[in-house]
């Protein structure tokens, strides 16, 4: 591939120019990145496949036994029905190794240093759904498939940010906002590592996260 060649996922910028400019540095908010991109899965089958013994996944409920419950797949067929109506997120780890049209997407991430695709992890949210302010440790791509979600940017943090008292995830006790946005379907948001986040669904929505990292690095 030509790195001087303007690409429509970078928003018309070069593999060259991002690479300098945008990876592992700052954030880039590009929208229509895959244009008119309709989600190869629906929530119903993002769902069922959080029932199968082989896929990771989790729910987290903001408003749940306790603030920010986290709870282990698999689930089981009644699980769903019994949810809130809003505030809570359901993750679905690595499912391009299961869905081949979603393997297909990272076809268009070949102008990245390919050894460090990590997987395609696809989240689905009630209205209001979200888990918390956070920071990751690896560059991801979050591309929105349905419906909308507000994503929230703040400071740089690293391993001595302060977090809430948590079991099971990893949330920011502090959060300052620099800049939001709504993403569309199509549209999608690079975050370079550390880079505090927070995602919060506007309608229920799910969102592509395309992660670069070692594969036994949790995320969410
Ligand atoms: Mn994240």
């Amino acid at each position: 591939m030509n790195p001087d060649t303007p690409l429509q996922l970078l928003g018309g910028l070069t593999a060259r120019e991002f690479l300098r400019d945008y990876w592992q540095k700052k954030p880039l908010l590009i929208r229509q990145a895959i244009p008119d991109f309709v989600s190869p899965l629906t929530p119903d089958e993002l769902a069922g496949l959080s029932l199968e013994e082989e896929i990771e996944s989790r729910l987290v409920l903001e408003h749940g036994e306790h603030p920010w419950e986290l709870r282990r797949g698999p689930f089981a067929d009644d699980t769903y029905s019994q949810l809130p109506e809003r505030d809570w997120t359901l993750l679905v780890q690595a499912v391009d190794q299961f869905i081949p049209e979603v393997a297909e997407l990272l076809e268009h991430f070949r102008f990245l240093p390919s050894w460090r695709i990590d997987d395609v992890m696809i989240s689905y949210a009630a209205p209001g759904g979200g888990v918390g302010p956070h920071f990751d440790n690896y560059d991801v791509f979050l591309l929105q498939g349905y419906g909308q979600r507000r994503w929230q940017i703040g400071q740089m943090c690293d391993s001595d940010s302060p977090l809430l008292a948590h079991a099971d995830l990893r949330i920011l006790a502090e959060f300052a906002g620099t800049d939001e946005w709504v993403l569309e379907p199509g549209d999608m948001l690079y975050l370079p590592p550390r880079l505090a986040h927070f995602g919060t669904a506007v309608d229920d929505c799910m969102t592509y996260s395309i992660g670069f990292a070692p594969p036994a690095r949790r995320k969410y």
